[in-house]
């Protein structure tokens, strides 16, 4: 094994080499090495994109692709009432305390979601029998609790989820029966006393296009911002049907914008009923792109939020019988053609190599003079029946070993083809394979081509 001493690598510069590599597997992005992420092209257009995440995933392959694509990060249900308040008095911060770390350490934003909802409560409150009086001071209570715990850390929060029906009236809740409209209008001013930076949004399903709810939206934002209520921005859930993003998207968003608010897609996914087929995820991939088209095109439209980046992390298949497939990852990681026209709106220009087949390349471990890298082939919208990768490393990686493939390196260009019994890969499948190498000097990342 080679020493420190006659690598040359005093201790300092070898610590850098590993922080450097630790960035490198960060930075990996799970489609084709070469694609620039999806949060480097939102950046450029001053946008924002974000995915809901679970905390207890946030290791290994979901955790890489949560850093390395999105620039935001919203609680799945980590910051509802009834995960931080399970029993009145008794909070409990783990899962969402993790997130807000997770993004700090990855440079994204967090969505705080959400604060006032008529659902996903603990039991002590939705069974309770509450005064008006006492409603009031619970709301007040618990927002100025949550919003001030997190204090500077959070660029908005969805802070009333969900106040209207379908056809524009208010929605019967706890908060409503007890406190009126005007629950709306406390929990804004609560939350903007607590956390002064902070943009506060109402946020709802089905106000992407110009209809009765989005229209009562529209009503109660201006009312509140006559009155001087604190209000920034509008949230758009859009979880949406494949084939039926509203044609008045644009239009609704510029309405909002028009009134003098921000206006963010927070929520969006696009089902379909299942099995997904190449029609439908090519189907998809334009109902994504007219989505983000349409955020990319009104200034005042922060970005897009997918709820779940990964299709093994929905909530469509729970609720939806039948339906699923509504993210831009597939449920193995591999990422969908959404994927791709996602990174298409935000400016991109990279397409899969092999149709919808993608290599990805990783370094499983890394000790002083060798390292395990392994790289998975997955596919999604289309198969392979045999396979071949190759990449080119820099002076001093040399293989030694490799499992589950047939690998050939000649000076610096290294050629692995399948083995006999995992040449097929099928649609929405991977396949994986790895090796040990030495290294020296350096273990950047290679480009992997794929056929
Ligand atoms: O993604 C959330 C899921 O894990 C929960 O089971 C579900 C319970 O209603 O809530 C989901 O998120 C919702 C979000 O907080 C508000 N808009 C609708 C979302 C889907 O139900």
């Amino acid at each position: 094994m080679r020493s420190l001493k006659r690598s040359g690598l005093s201790p300092a510069s070898l610590l850098t080499g590993i922080a450097a590599l630790a960035a490198l597997l960060a930075a990996a992005p799970a489609a084709h090495a070469a694609d620039t992420p999806l949060r480097d092209l939102a950046a450029a257009k001053g946008k924002v994109i974000g995915t809901a995440v679970t905390g207890s995933k946030l290791t290994g392959t979901y955790g890489d692709i949560a850093g390395a694509q999105f620039n935001s990060l919203t609680p799945g249900n980590a910051m509802k009432w009834g995960s931080v308040e399970p029993t009145q008095g008794t909070y409990n911060w783990t899962e969402a305390d993790q997130i807000v770390a997770f993004a700090q350490a990855h440079n994204q934003q967090v969505r705080g979601h959400t604060l006032v909802w008529h659902s996903q409560n603990p039991s002590w409150l939705t069974n309770g029998t509450w005064t008006p009086a006492q409603l009031g001071t619970l709301l007040q209570n618990h927002i100025t609790t949550e919003v001030t715990r997190y204090q500077g850390k959070l660029a908005a929060w969805d802070v009333v989820n969900e106040p209207f029906n379908e056809d524009g009236t208010y929605r019967s809740t706890l908060w409503y029966n007890g406190l009126g409209s005007d629950y709306i209008a406390q929990a804004l001013t609560a939350a903007r006393a607590a956390d002064p930076s902070a943009k506060l949004y109402i946020n709802d399903y089905n106000v992407e296009g110009v209809n009765a709810k989005s229209t009562a939206l529209y009503n109660l934002v201006k009312s509140l911002k006559d009155r001087g209520v604190p209000i920034d921005g509008v949230g758009l859930q859009a979880h949406l049907v494949l084939g039926q993003v509203p044609s008045t998207l644009q239009q609704n968003i510029q309405r909002f914008a028009d009134l003098g608010v921000d206006v963010a897609i927070t929520e969006l996914d696009i089902r379909m009923q299942l099995p997904a087929t190449d029609a439908k995820l090519t189907q998809q991939a334009a109902d994504y792109k007219a989505v983000l088209d349409a955020c990319v095109a009104v200034t005042r439209c922060v970005g897009v939020t997918v709820w779940g980046f990964t299709d093994s992390d929905s909530w469509i298949p729970d609720v939806f019988s039948g339906y699923g497939a509504a993210t831009p990852y597939d449920e193995n990681y591999a990422p969908k053609p959404a994927y791709h026209a996602i990174a298409t709106a935000l400016g991109g220009t990279s397409t899969p190599p092999t149709g919808a087949c993608t290599a990805t390349y990783s370094v499983t471990s890394q000790w002083n003079a060798g390292f395990t890298g392994q790289v998975r082939i997955a596919c999604s919208g289309a198969s392979l029946s045999a396979w071949k990768v190759s990449w080119t490393y820099g002076a001093g990686q040399q293989i030694t070993q490799a499992w589950n493939a047939t690998c050939t390196q000649s000076g610096t260009a290294v050629s692995c083809a399948n083995a006999s019994y995992n040449g097929t890969v099928p649609n929405g499948g991977s396949v994986t394979f790895g090796f040990n190498a030495s290294w020296s000097g350096s273990n950047p990342l290679p480009t992997v081509t794929l056929g």
